[in-house]
């Protein structure tokens, strides 16, 4: 059997005769090319030869943007979140009356989107520093809508396109591909027209306080998004490819379980009911934290879920996924990347867990291992033969089912762990300030105070200690990020209503500091970023929000200059991890390191990880984010120049 037709055994629920294995080096590609870091025997060849002479499947199943870096026009329509590589099989065209035009900027795209009731300018770019990190998806840096009604003519956009079968294109990559990869046909990077909006159209954490406050604007929105939608379903009602990629970056989180039920999962069944009488495979990108999904996944009716990224990188180990999923959808990836980033692993922990993988997916049926989401570009390339090798010798089907080792088990601190505890005179305020209403909360907090209680005690025992509650929910999964946003709001409208009090109020609060926090250089999540801000700020620290993408300079400039109690850093990607590391040498080299504490956090970033690099805390979430930075002042982190600035203005008053 050659790697497609093991590959499509897999995803249609047979049984290959062994393991198939691709390790998805799109993005390991483009950093190695542009760096000049190909490994010297490969220097020359394409990645599909690469995969070829190495004898490994050819991994072509997400939306690898690298081929437009050379078209303005195709990056353009990234601009809407729309991506059409030669293997999707179809081109889109705007109607009457609506245009996209562009013009090159050095690596920016500036792109004009008219239409005849007004028009709209955005910016993207896609550069070599994207690259060598591993980044192949074009950055919005100024997206079309700016204020809340130019919603109105993106739907505007979205109403005339249509949907031009391309199938030469589609014909020429299966061709390339030959039996040695699935030429999956990506129809849509966003799962529904709702999670297209939410993805390409408003800020990360913005998305969800409008789906909370402006829904019946939004689900207008989505319907002329929608228009599209319905018309991928049509072309692929008979389109003759082999497979087909329909959305993904579901998270826990983010797609939460509501949302996801409500927004996603009709779309996904939609999609496999128009594939399925043809037999052709569903693929959807699981890439995040999965565990209050699994049912709504399998429910969907995909076929299979691609770049699934079990523990250490999310909470769920391979074995769970196997065991909730592998009746009825064929699991793409489950090696996180770590195993073959020789500064994170040795190569014994990547055989180790070579090891747990074949027991953890025996008899074998419907999985296709490889690295999730990609390899990176800083891989150790022998590391990719080293899995090749074992596959090679024990990975004939079926495997047998052996003891599992529980060495890759998730700890299960944070789940047994306890509710923070609330004082109960507080109850009101904690259910108000769960329920999201500012309104309600500050009227309780004015009740409070003519009732004679401290404005102090209120914030500390009832505001934030709620905010402390909600936290703990949202990292145990009983909460999702909306509601951590609306209890912050709900949080701020309360502390808006003790301002007067509490500005007399001195010393100011126990446990509050001042934190600097960013995303660092390279890195453009900002989803965890912003939550750990909010919940910061809740619980009565003050924070200085950088952004994202920042450099190791800004972080030690403004170090320098405001003396924060807490430098904080987020990073998503294991290759701009190493900027954290940049950042604690230049804070030592500027001679502040002393008057500051370093706390770190993100979904790859791990403790040992903090602790190799001198980081004085780590954060598995939100909540840690707040006890770490609390343990951390309370020991006497100084470097409060801001703060102690505030408290002296307030003793001379
Ligand atoms: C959503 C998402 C995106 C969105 C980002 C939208 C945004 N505005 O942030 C988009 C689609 C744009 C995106 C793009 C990319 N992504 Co992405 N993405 C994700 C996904 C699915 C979820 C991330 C998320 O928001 N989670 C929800 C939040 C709440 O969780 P969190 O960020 O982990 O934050 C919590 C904690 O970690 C902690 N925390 C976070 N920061 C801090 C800081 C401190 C100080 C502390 C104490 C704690 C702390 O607290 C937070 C709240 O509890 C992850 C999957 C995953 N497993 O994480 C992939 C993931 C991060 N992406 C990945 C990749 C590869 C990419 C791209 C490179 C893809 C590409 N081909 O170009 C690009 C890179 C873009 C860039 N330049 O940065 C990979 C990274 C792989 C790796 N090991 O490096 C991941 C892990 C997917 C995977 N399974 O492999 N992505």
């Amino acid at each position: 059997m050659g790697f497609a037709e093991r590959a499509l055994a897999a995803l249609k629920g047979e049984l290959p005769d062994t393991l198939p294995y691709a390790p998805r080096l799109d993005l390991w590609y483009a950093g190695c090319r542009t760096s000049g870091t190909l490994p010297r025997e490969h220097e020359e060849k394409t990645v599909e030869e690469i995969c070829r002479s190495e004898g490994w499947g050819i991994y072509r199943l997400t939306t690898d943007c690298t081929h437009l870096s050379d078209s303005a026009e195709d990056m353009a329509m990234t601009c809407l979140g729309l991506f059409t590589p030669p293997e999707a099989g179809f081109k889109l065209s705007f109607g009457d009356g609506v245009r996209l035009e562009c013009r090159r900027k050095g690596f920016e795209v500036h792109i004009s989107l008219l239409t005849e009731a007004g028009s709209l300018e955005a910016v993207v770019e896609l550069n070599p520093g994207m690259l060598r990190r591993g980044i192949t998806v074009p950055w919005v840096k100024r997206p079309l809508i700016q204020r809340f009604d130019d919603w109105k003519l993106v739907a505007t956009a979205f109403e005339s396109l249509t949907v031009v079968p391309d199938l030469a294109s589609y014909w020429r990559v299966q061709e390339l591909l030959g039996g040695d990869g699935v030429a999956v046909s990506p129809a849509c990077d966003a799962a529904s027209p709702m999670h297209h909006i939410q993805k390409w159209f408003f800020g990360g954490t913005e998305f969800f306080v409008l789906y909370h406050d402006r829904r019946a604007e939004l689900e207008e929105f989505a319907a002329s998004v929608g228009h599209f939608y319905e018309r991928l379903l049509v072309f692929y009602a008979d389109a003759p490819v082999e497979a087909v990629m329909w959305g993904g970056n579901f998270d826990s989180a983010i797609t939460y379980p509501p949302y996801f039920e409500a927004q996603i999962l009709p779309w996904l069944s939609r999609a496999a009911n128009v594939l399925r009488p043809r037999r052709v495979p569903l693929l959807t990108h699981c890439d995040g934290e999965n565990r209050k999904l699994m049912d709504l996944v399998r429910r969907s009716g995909v076929d299979a879920a691609e770049s699934v990224c079990p523990y250490p990188m999310t909470s769920l180990t391979l074995r769970e996924y196997y065991v909730q999923w592998s009746a009825d959808l064929c699991i793409v990836g489950g090696i996180p990347a770590e195993y073959v980033i020789p500064e994170r692993t040795s190569e014994d922990e990547l055989l180790g867990y070579m090891d747990y993988l074949l027991r953890a997916v025996a008899p074998g049926r419907r999985f296709i291992a490889g690295i999730t989401d990609a390899v990176p570009p800083s891989a150790d390339f022998d590391r990719l033969r080293r899995i090749q090798e074992v596959i090679d010798r024990r990975g004939r089907l079926p495997l047998s089912v052996g003891p599992i080792p529980d060495v890759f088990a998730a700890p299960e601190t944070m789940r047994a762990s306890q509710a923070p505890r609330h004082v109960a005179e507080y109850a009101a305020l904690l259910e108000a300030v769960g329920a999201g209403d500012g309104q309600r909360v500050a009227g309780l907090c004015r009740q409070l105070l003519v009732q004679g209680r401290a404005a102090a005690d209120i914030l500390e025992d009832g505001l934030i200690a709620a905010m402390d509650v909600i936290g703990w929910r949202f990292a145990v999964g009983e909460a999702f990020v909306p509601d951590v946003l609306l209890a912050a709001r709900a949080i701020e409208a309360g502390v808006q209503a003790l301002e007067g009090p509490l500005d007399t109020a001195e010393p100011p609060p126990r446990s509050a500091g001042i934190v600097l926090l960013g995303t660092v250089k390279g890195d453009l999540h900002d989803i965890g970023k912003n939550l750990v801000a909010v919940v910061l700020r809740a619980a009565g620290f003050k924070v200085i929000d950088l952004g994202t993408d920042v450099t190791a300079g800004v972080f030690v400039d403004k170090a320098t200059e405001l003396r924060p109690h807490i430098v904080g850093m987020s990073a998503l990607l294991t290759t701009t991890m190493p900027e954290m590391e940049r950042v604690v040498r230049l804070l030592t080299e500027a001679g502040v390191r002393d008057d500051v504490r370093v706390i770190v956090g993100g979904a790859p970033v791990t403790e040992r990880f903090a602790a190799d690099i001198c980081a004085d805390g780590y954060g598995e979430s939100a909540l840690d984010a707040v006890s770490v930075a609390r343990r951390l002042v309370a020991a006497g982190a100084r470097g409060t120049r801001v703060w102690e600035d505030r408290r002296a203005s307030a003793v001379r008053q």
